[in-house]
This record gives structure tokens, sequence and C-alpha cells, in this order.
């Protein structure tokens, strides 16, 4: 566990260039440091006004100017941390950033450790765990619908939930502590609530668990393989979908070999595209085993958008395949509809979900698109999406089972000792979900994995 006494520097902005970068000190010197690494244009002192930005020029330790910046001071504890805290806001430059570090090192602070600025404010009472690991993950997410589930605000729903079991459970598990010591009291009362109770504690819990497996896709992103036969236009839509030349396009069949993959942002929710080798009987071995690829790949995707295009219609060939990949086609794809098909083609089968589209003119692919995010969305639970990290999923899967086992203890005649060892379990398994432990060892679980500056 870092020694938590000393007043700590870390960059809050990631490495790089940038429009800004922010250095942040936590700690009692903070703003001693401050007043020898800046000097404010005005001089009518502007740290009695906590929290504003004040304009100046950065200097390094021997006063030499390096940047002119802004800098602002929270005084304890409205502060992230909860101490004394400082934000200098500097121009975006690796050079500036280190030189103003340095200059509060030579101070007296020293360099903060990963995520050493959550753990002093978890430590100081500023939010629970779950915010924190929430503020960490954040950076990870793609999509504004990714972060609500597994943001702030969705963390803060899950403790206020989880702490409602928890309290529940605490009552009752000292009413049966209560029974066991001064059974001649409360000898008649009946278990009947109590195990209604442990029932509903343990539902609780179990809805938490099934709202974040159902919300996995979320977290993953939903994989879609756009497959077909050969030069139906797999590659020009995913082209046309990426807005950019990403793979090759040609009017020989058989032109994609590996697969491709990209993430897409559609409408909020994580997408990641999967552009594979046209599907079709081939001698050459290289083509043979692009197509093994791309049906395996096409497979483990949770969806399929399947592509024939106008100019050779429904045929055998696609029939084979959309019998061969089952539920996962999410929607049948005419391509090329910006041609005439001439001759009289087959129609694909009617009860499919069927689109138009053509990827040289775009016409019918937002269509599509609306399609694939309904679809997408329709997988999620109808309730706020919940993302859980593998942490609290274990947490939470050890609560369950504490309630399971107290229940079934109750059902089948075991003392009230017996369910109450469960229930203590199911407790523990709470408390090591909200962080109620000791510090040094949530720093080494959890804070120690965290980025430098968070
Ligand atoms: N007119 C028209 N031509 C298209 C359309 N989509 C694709 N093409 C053309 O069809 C040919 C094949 O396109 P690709 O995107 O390479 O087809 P593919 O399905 O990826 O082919 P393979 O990788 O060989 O399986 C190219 O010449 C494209 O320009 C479309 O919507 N309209
Ligand atoms: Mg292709």
């Amino acid at each position: 566990m870092p020694d938590i006494t000393a007043t700590i520097v870390a960059e809050a902005t990631p490495p790089g260039r940038g429009g800004l970068s922010v250095v942040r000190l936590s700690g009692a010197k903070s703003l001693e440091i401050l007043h020898q690494i800046f000097s404010p244009r005005t001089t009518a002192g502007p740290w009695n006004s906590p929290r504003q930005l004040v304009l100046g020029q950065f200097l390094d330790a021997k006063g030499l100017p390096l940047d002119v910046g802004l800098a602002v001071f929270f005084a304890s504890p409205a502060s992230f941390t909860g101490e004394d805290v400082v934000e200098c806001n500097l121009h975006g430059s690796p050079a500036v950033v280190e030189a103003v570090k340095r200059a509060c090192v030579s101070l007296g602070a020293r360099p903060a450790l990963p995520g050493e600025f959550s753990f002093r404010a978890l430590l100081n009472g500023r939010a629970g765990l779950l915010e924190f690991e929430a503020a960490n993950e954040m950076a990870s997410f793609e999509t504004a619908l990714q972060a609500r589930s597994g943001g702030i605000a969705a963390a803060g729903g899950l403790r206020s939930r989880i702490e409602a079991v928890r309290s529940k459970v605490l009552e009752l598990a000292a009413a049966w502590e209560a029974r066991i010591e001064f059974p001649e009291d409360i000898a008649t009362e009946k278990g009947t609530t109590a195990q209604n109770e442990l029932a509903a504690a343990k539902e609780d819990v179990s809805n938490l668990l099934a709202g974040s497996r159902a919300s996995r896709p979320l977290r993953r992103g939903w994989r879609v393989a756009i497959c077909g036969a050969p030069n139906v236009g797999k590659s020009s839509l995913f082209n046309a979908i990426l807005q950019r030349e990403r793979a090759l396009v040609t009017p020989h069949p058989g032109t994609t070999r590996d697969i491709l993959e990209e993430t897409i942002d559609l409408q909020g929710l994580p997408v990641i595209l999967l552009d594979t080798a046209g599907v079709r009987d081939s001698d050459d071995p290289v083509e043979k085993l692009g197509v093994e690829r791309g049906l395996e790949a096409a497979r483990g995707a949770d969806g399929v958008l399947l592509l024939y295009s106008k100019e050779s219609g429904w045929r055998r060939e696609e029939e084979s395949l959309a019998a061969s990949l089952g539920d996962k086609v999410i929607a049948l794809v005419e391509t090329k509809c910006d041609l005439d098909s001439g001759a009289d083609k087959a129609p694909p089968p009617s009860e499919m979900a069927n689109f138009s589209i053509s990827n040289l003119t775009g016409d019918g692919l937002s269509r599509l698109m609306d399609h694939v995010a309904a679809w997408a969305l329709g997988m999620l639970p109808q309730e706020a999406p919940l993302l859980l990290n593998e942490r609290q999923i274990a947490a939470l899967k050890r609560a369950e089972e504490g309630f399971a086992e107290a229940e079934s203890s109750f059902s089948s005649g075991y003392t009230e000792e017996v369910a109450l060892a469960a229930i203590g379990d199911a407790i523990r398994a709470i408390d090591d979900l909200l962080g109620k432990r000791p510090p040094e060892e949530l720093y080494d679980l959890i804070f120690s994995k965290f980025c430098i500056g968070k």
C-alpha cells in the first residue's frame, strides 16, 4: 500500500500531444508547491476562492518560465481525493508536462502510483469502490450506451441495490441470532417471513447477474459477419459501412481471403463487422482455407448478414448457405440494386427480413443499419442494461450461492445456525463487492491495476 501522507503528482490526461494536458497534485503540500511553480497574472490572492481557474505562468524549480496556462485549487475536503488538490492546465506537450512534474518532485511531491488518486478518494469517503471502478473502466468504453450502462451513474444504481439487499439480510441474520439465543421468547414465530426475505434477496442478486449476462454483448460488441457467395459485394458493403476503402474490392470472384474485422459505433452500440471470403467450392487451397475460416467466423458471430446480388438472384448457393447458418442470419441483403436484373431471377424466402441495397449509390444502407441496430438492442435486457466486471460478477455469484445454500438448509430442516453460516458467506461476498475490506488489500487487488493519474 502506498504511503498516503505524501503529496503526489501525476498527469491526469493521457500521454502525448493534445490541446491540453493536466498535471494533478494531491496532498498537504499541494498549494505550497503551486505557489512556487506558478506565478498568477493577477496578484490579488486568487487562492482565497478555491475552484476558480487562475491564469498565469508555470515555472520550473529555478523559476524559469515553462508555459502559460491555468491553475485551479480545490481545498480539502471538497476535492476529488478529499485532500488539497491542485490541477495545472498546460498546453498539451509531453515536454512541458515532464518539466512541471519534475519541478513538483523537486519541491517535495512524489510521483503518484497507479490509481493512487482514486485510492485516496476512496479512503476519504469521496465515493464507493464501485464508482471508482466504473470511472476507471469508462476509459475503455467506445459508445455512449456503454458509458451509461457501465459508468459512474450505473455504479451508483448497482451500489444502492446491493446495499438494500445487504441491510435487509443483516436485519434478518440479527433476528435469527436473537432467536437462537432466546428461543423461548420468540419460539412461536415462524420462519416463513424470513424465508421469503431470503428468497427475495437471492432473487435480487440473481436478477443483477442475469441482467449483466444479457448485457455482455454491450461490453464486447456484437459480432456481425458479412457472408455470401463470391462477388456479391461483401467487401463493398464492409467499406460502405466503414466509409473508407478498408477491404480490397475487385471484379474477380474470390478476392477476399482473410477475415477483416472493424468495430463501429452503431447508434451507440459497439458492433464488430467481419468481412469474409465468398463461399464456393474451390480447388485453390488458399481460397479453400479462406472459405472455411469465413464460415467458422460466421457461425461464431452473433449475427450474419447474408448477401446475394440482384444480378444473379437467389440461387442454390444462397439456399444452402442460409440453411447452414440457420438462425444466425439477421437479414438477407440483395446488393447491386442499382443494376437491372435482366431475366427473371428467383426471389429469396419471403419470411426473412429482406433488404435491397446498392453499395455504389448507398441506397438502402441506412435502413439496413437501422435493422442491425434494432436487432442488437433487442438482445439487451428490457430494463437498463448493466455492465459488471469479472470481479463484481464473481462476488455476486458467491452471494447468490450463499443465499441458495441458506435457503436449502432451511427447507431441508437444518438448524438456523447452518443457515446463518451460509448467509454470513453471502454477506462477506457482498462486502467484498462493495469494497468493505482493509485498505491495503483494496489497493493491491484493485487500484494498483488502474492507470497512473487516475
Ligand atoms: N453496381 C454495383 N456493383 C457492385 C455493388 N457492390 C459491389 N459491386 C461490384 O461487385 C464486384 C465485387 O465486389 P466485392 O465487394 O469485391 O465483392 P465480394 O463479395 O467481397 O467478393 P469476394 O471477396 O470475391 O467474395 C466489384 O466489382 C464491385 O465494384 C453494388 O451495389 N452495385
Ligand atoms: Mg470481398
